[in-house]
């Protein structure tokens, strides 16, 4: 009688057992990981990165969950800081679901985090880092699609000299790699546009540059250039205006995040500005990226937010590329080769083609003004010019890249 009864409750059992043993199996999962500070002074910035990814997944991930894949994003705070970056690559490296990084902001965390990645064939796509040693190695797992700091200080540069007034030049950085790889860029393009560049010097500081400023009185450069972020520069510029600078403030794509505008105060209005990013309103193809994004945050997209979105839609398109060719999930090298491959993806910020290196062979390149002292009208500074530039890779190809060309 016992046996009666416990044998049909087994078979019962088993079944359960069985068909979730199958949807287990039926389920295959594939991460997508990213890299930003989302916490600390820069964060503004990481966490646009981190919600484009995400805006991204939801977004564009429809054909790969048709073809039976659950897309899991993974989020990493790498709190702009090269170590926690590394020790976070060693550990999503060691997640073999994970198929690819977007990422990072800054490109002093990137170089040696995609070290980490390189050496284990994971694939990353930067939206927001310009130094140029990130593609310059010519590792095959590492691209980017923005532009380059010697194309940004050379613009810079240019501009610079193309204001009236201005004759000398007082260069600053942070000391980090993107910092002082875009100032040396500006200072030797300036030099040959024939400004003098007063002084070249880094530092840390970031919060009290009376020890920076009074030395530049003593000079009265008639433009100050800082190579860095808006968390430093804004204080530098409010500073700076406060105890008497009468000239006039630049920097590149670090100064563009709304928070510039409330750390500077009214100091910053009229700060000219490079970027690789620009607010998403400057690109036609990004209004409904804005919209649903606010829809989703309840903020406006940070610069680098809509450029996360196209690097996660290159990333997935080349992922769903490689399953199909695989008839299963790609490994990690195939996934990497694929993004290598990407030719004319068509984004909301642009149409990307990589070159050999991981630049985008075109990469564009925005000067700004800023017009108030109220982030909330980061989205409505001027654009001064406007310019498509190719790689260094694209130039020399004989004939197949056009001069940088205006746009505006
Ligand atoms: N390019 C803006 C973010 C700073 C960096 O590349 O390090």
């Amino acid at each position: 009688m016992q046996v009666r009864r416990v044998l049909p409750l087994l078979v019962v059992v088993a079944l359960i057992l069985s068909v979730t043993f199958v949807s287990a199996q039926d389920v295959k999962v594939i991460k997508i990981a990213s890299q930003s500070p989302l916490s600390g002074p820069q964060s503004i910035l990481g966490t646009a990165i981190r919600n484009g990814v995400e805006l991204a997944i939801e977004q564009l991930g429809a054909p790969l969950a048709e073809m039976g894949y659950k897309i899991e994003f993974v989020p990493f705070d790498d709190q702009a800081q090269p170590d926690v970056g590394v020790a976070n690559a060693n550990i999503l490296v060691n997640d073999q679901a994970i198929l690819a990084v977007v990422g990072h902001l800054n490109s002093g965390v990137a170089i040696p985090s995609s070290e980490v990645y390189n050496a284990n064939n994971l694939v990353m796509v930067s939206p927001a880092n310009t130094n140029v040693n990130i593609t310059d190695r010519g590792l095959p797992t590492v691209n980017r699609i923005c532009g380059r700091d010697d194309t940004q200080g050379a613009a810079g540069a240019s501009f610079a000299a193309s204001l009236e007034g201005v004759s000398s030049v007082y260069v600053l950085h942070d000391t980090t790699a993107y910092g002082q790889g875009v100032a040396e860029f500006f200072a030797s393009a300036a030099e040959d546009a024939g400004l003098t560049v007063v002084n070249l010097e880094g530092t840390t500081e970031t919060a009290n540059f009376e020890g920076i400023i009074q030395p530049i009185l003593a000079l009265d450069p008639d433009l100050i250039y800082f190579g860095g972020l808006y968390p430093q520069s804004g204080i530098l510029i409010n500073q700076a205006r406060a105890a008497g600078y009468e000239g006039i403030f630049m920097g590149p794509d670090g100064f563009d995040a709304s928070d510039f505008a409330e750390l500077a105060g009214t100091a910053g209005v009229g700060t000219y500005y490079t970027t690789v990013a620009a607010p998403p309103t400057f690109y036609p193809d990004a209004a409904q990226f804005i919209e649903d994004y606010r829809a989703k945050y309840g903020e406006d997209p940070q610069p680098f937010a809509a450029q996360a979105y196209d690097s996660t839609g290159i990333v997935l398109e080349a992922v769903m590329k490689a399953a199909e060719e695989a008839g299963g999930i790609p490994t990690r090298e195939a996934v990497a080769a694929t993004v290598r491959a990407t030719e004319d993806y068509d984004g909301i910020t642009g149409t990307y083609t990589f070159d050999d290196n991981g630049d985008p062979e075109l990469a564009t390149y925005v000067i700004l003004k800023v017009l108030s002292a109220d982030p909330a009208e980061w989205s409505n500074n001027e654009v001064i010019d406007q310019f498509l530039a190719p790689s260094p890779l694209y130039a020399e190809q004989d004939g197949a890249a056009p001069e940088a060309t205006p746009s505006s």
